[in-house]
């Protein structure tokens, strides 16, 4: 095989985890709102600039400016208030009682010990997550190679992350956190299987 050169293709294949962007995904959702928004406003900005013929006394501009001010406020917090409500509801935080299973991660210059490194599928399990040494991030990757979690391993601290399997198969850590020379290397699994033992 040549060696590739300036204008090749490159094709990713997507179950290596790069993620192919494709209609339905809200970053795409995102940048064609955002795009048809940016534009309605170029075309605003056109129409007044082409249609201003004189000048408006100041006056008259701050009277209109100032009846709408009150009831925009009013608006702006109201959506404050729900947005930053409803989010509380949605915090990724560990809640209710301990799991049955709970593991014990940690990490180190540079490997990772899970232990038990076999666990039940569809059952809520915790991750005890901490470091010997310097901080690294644990990073979890379901067999599809989806990241689906993660939490940062820190010496001196245990951090709790929470995590329920739905398929069986072969899960991957990889550390989040560039550690030392060897940080790419900090690669581990562990299993998922159906029922308990
Ligand atoms: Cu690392």
């Amino acid at each position: 095989m040549r060696p590739p050169r300036r204008g090749d293709r490159i094709a990713f294949d997507n179950r290596q985890g790069v993620v192919v962007l494709e209609f339905g995904q809200p970053q795409v959702t995102i940048a064609i709102v955002f795009g048809v928004l940016a534009l309605a406003i170029a075309v605003l900005a056109l129409v007044i600039a082409t249609h201003a013929k004189e000048d408006i006394p100041y006056e008259d501009v701050s009277r209109k400016g100032y009846r709408f001010r009150r009831p925009w406020l009013a608006f702006l917090t109201a959506l404050l208030v729900l947005t930053v409500g409803t989010s509380f509801l949605l915090l990724p935080y560990a809640s209710g009682g301990r799991p049955a299973t709970v593991v014990k991660v940690s990490g180190g210059q540079f490997y990772w010990t899970i232990d038990p490194a076999v666990l039940p599928a569809h059952e809520k399990i915790a991750f005890d997550v901490t470091s010997v040494d310097v901080n690294h991030g644990f990073g979890v990757y379901d067999p599809d190679g989806r990241l689906i979690g993660s939490v940062q391993a820190m010496p001196g601290y245990v951090n709790d992350l929470r995590l329920t399997f739905d398929k069986v198969g072969e899960y991957r850590i990889r550390c989040f956190e560039y550690c030392g020379l060897s940080h790419h290397n900090m690669i581990a699994s562990f299993r998922v299987e159906e029922g308990r033992e």
